[in-house]
């Protein structure tokens, strides 16, 4: 029997509804007798005691239901800004999307950037417009500023009656409503030459069913997005988006008989602190006992398989292709591991990295240990934590988006390990590009090099946000293939090696946008050239001797210590204008000329993300509390004045 799964994500700006939608679709699929409620903290996807507590979803979570034949796993998101990591990490693994925008607020910042990253992955996506019976929702408001701030590529499958009150309704258009046709006919005309043609001919002249298969298609490519209206807390036009997500998301096509592939999303601890993987596959099947390949050339041994069926995951003796699994028994498992093969998936970044870091200090100086335990495994779960051990100061750190995931970190850690820690102040985080060329070599029996070894490196400036490029440029006769195996190889862990000596620049900062070449190489050996005296060299002496040399290159090269900036948008009453245009001189922001709109005006600037946080705190006085501030990662600048150094002073 062909088995078919749709891997739906639910993504939206925070408190849209995304959790309270879950519960209603796994409601309305009849997986659950009762509606639980985010406020009362009975939803099954805000399961941790701490999103129970808060209100908020803080990690993805999957449930499935089923519908017409097809397993459909839904992972509701996080929409708070400081939990997009998690987002980040199941963008990968979706069939589809369901992207929750409220009626009332509309299309938010965050709105904004979760719609850009699934258009740059072309996840098919349906809009859902959430909060109809709440008082100020709107829907040609609505539709006008997704068309105008999201996409124009839209769809509206229905209308609204009576919005903002409790007996807000949907109603799908009627197939024969000719405004309605000729819309969906518009929109998908745009991508369809075919169809245009015939349009062009005679309008009516095109069924109802060729329009309607269109829609299936276009969406399933991601350049049409149907628009639904609803309430996720009455149900209304909840069967339709259910429908629409049976009917038009494209399940996953996988062949289960193939080699196995498929990619680790989500590392959570059992009961009894067992590491659980969640991992989505793309191709085979796994079946318990198997022994599978994955992360740095690790194995491992499946010892228990769940798969999501109708609610939660229930032991399976195997997970196929296009489905969701539970794996026990890969301890050494990672986020972003692909099963069936070595390496990582690529990690190609969809959203903004933390740009803030601080120390986690425990209040009792004894559970220092316990605490990098702790750390450890929080990190297992989000890698982007990124904890480091500052040994100058005896510290741990960690790279943080928020002061919201500062509390919930901290909350964890007395919850779940019982460990009472405050954080330090915490500091922007920066990066460092190199400036111009810079060349080292270090020769094999050369006074200087402590390691039986030659290596020549070179390091070029590449252009922004290309990150770090490798490359060999020897004679594959200089190679010690002996204790490699293959170029690839060698070329593979000369690539770590180098990237892991970048992580720590001449200022302390991650090293990026460069691009590093391998311009020499000799090993020794008994046998083979430059066989003379001494001990064989070992893939141990490349790795060590590899960070001395990138940083006598770099040093040749020189770097520029750049810092996060924010694109930041404000939008104020037009008395209000020269208030804000002299506070944002004060911050030293080059602010682009005013737009007018009737009353209101727009402006932009670019400002490093310490300073926009200032702008936010000081904009309700300067625009009578009326100012609104919309922020995007603008990626990193240089630093004017004097480059900040990666704190390492004496402990405070
Ligand atoms: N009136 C009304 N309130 C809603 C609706 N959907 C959700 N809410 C309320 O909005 C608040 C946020 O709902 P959630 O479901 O937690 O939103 P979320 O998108 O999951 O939030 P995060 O996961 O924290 O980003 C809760 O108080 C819900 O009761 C709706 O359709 N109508
Ligand atoms: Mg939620």
């Amino acid at each position: 029997m062909a088995r078919k799964t749709l891997n739906l994500g639910i993504l939206a700006h925070v408190d849209a509804g995304k959790t309270t939608l879950t519960e209603r679709l796994l409601y309305a699929a009849g997986v659950i007798d009762e509606i639980g409620s985010v406020d009362k903290g009975t939803t099954q996807t805000d399961s941790l005691a701490l999103e129970r507590q808060r209100g908020i979803t803080i990690r993805s979570a999957v449930v499935s239901f089923a519908i017409d034949g097809v397993t459909v796993n839904l992972i509701d998101t996080p929409g708070h800004p400081d939990f997009i990591a998690e987002v980040e990490r199941v963008l990968s693994v979706l069939d589809g999307a369901v992207l929750v925008v409220s009626a009332v607020e509309g299309v938010q910042p965050q709105t904004r950037v979760l719609m850009r990253a699934l258009q740059r992955l072309h996840v098919p996506t349906l809009v859902f417009v959430n909060k109809i019976d709440r008082a100020g929702a709107g829907d040609e408001r609505v539709l006008q500023a997704i068309s105008e701030r999201l996409t124009s590529a839209i769809v509206p499958l229905g209308s609204v009656r009576d919005p903002g009150t409790r007996a807000a309704g949907f109603a799908p258009w009627d197939p024969e409503d000719a405004a309605f046709r000729a819309k969906l006919a518009e929109v998908l005309a745009d991508h369809d030459d075919g169809l245009l043609a015939a349009l062009v001919d005679d309008e009516t002249s095109v069924p109802y069913s060729r329009l309607r298969a269109d829609l299936v298609l276009q969406t399933g490519q991601a350049s049409v997005h149907p628009v639904f209206f609803g309430s996720a807390l009455t149900g209304a036009g909840v069967d339709s988006l259910m429908a629409g997500i049976a009917e038009l998301l494209p399940a996953a096509e996988g062949d289960s008989d193939g080699p196995v592939s498929g990619t680790v999303f989500k590392i959570e601890r059992g009961g009894a602190g067992e590491k659980i993987a969640y991992v989505r596959m793309f191709s085979g099947t796994v079946r318990t006992r198997d022994r599978l390949r994955f992360g740095q050339e690790v194995e491992g041994k499946v010892t228990a398989i769940g798969v999501f069926d109708r609610g939660s995951a229930v032991e399976r003796a195997a997970v196929f292709a296009g489905e969701i699994g539970k794996l026990w028994g890969l301890g050494e498992i990672q986020i972003g591991d692909r099963i069936g093969q070595t390496g990582t998936a690529t990690t190609q970044h969809q959203f903004a990295p933390p740009t803030l870091e601080s120390a986690v200090v425990p209040r009792d100086p004894n559970d220092k240990e316990a605490l990098r335990v702790a750390l450890a495994q929080l990190a297992e779960q989000d890698p982007l934590i990124d904890v480091r051990q500052d040994d100058t100061r005896q510290e741990i750190s960690v790279s943080l988006y928020g002061e919201v995931q500062t509390e919930v970190i901290q909350a964890t850690l007395a919850d779940d390990f019982g460990l009472d820690v405050s954080f330090r102040e915490t500091t922007t985080i920066c990066i460092e590009r190199p400036v111009a060329t810079g060349e080292a070599v270090e020769i094999l029996h050369a006074e200087s090099n402590p390691f039986p070894a030659t290596i020549g490196l070179r390091i070029d400036p590449a252009p922004i946000d290309s990150g770090i490029d490798f490359r060999l440029q020897v004679d594959p006769r200089t190679v010690p293939m002996y204790a490699y195996k293959s170029l690839e190889r060698f070329a593979e862990s000369m690539g770590r090696y180098v990237r892991r000596a970048l992580e720590d620049g001449l200022f302390g900062w991650q090293v990026t946008d460069c691009a590093v070449t391998m311009t020499r190489c000799t090993y020794q050996s008994p046998d083979g050239p430059p066989a003379t005296r001494g001990s064989l060299s070992t893939p141990a002496d490349f790795r060590k001797l590899t960070p001395l040399v990138v940083m006598q290159a770099l040093e040749r090269a020189g770097t520029v210590v750049c810092e996060p900036v924010l694109r930041v948008r404000l939008e104020l009453p037009t008395t209000t204008i020269g208030a804000v245009m002299a506070g944002l001189a004060r911050l030293g922001a080059v602010a682009q000329t005013p737009s007018l709109k009737g009353e209101l005006a727009t402006i932009e600037t670019v400002l490093p993300a310490a300073r926009a946080q200032h702008l936010q705190r000081q904009l309700p006085a300067l625009t009578a509390g009326e100012g609104v501030l919309e922020s995007d990662f603008g990626g990193y600048q240089a630093v004017s004045g004097v480059p900040s150094t990666r704190r390492r002073m004496p402990g405070a």
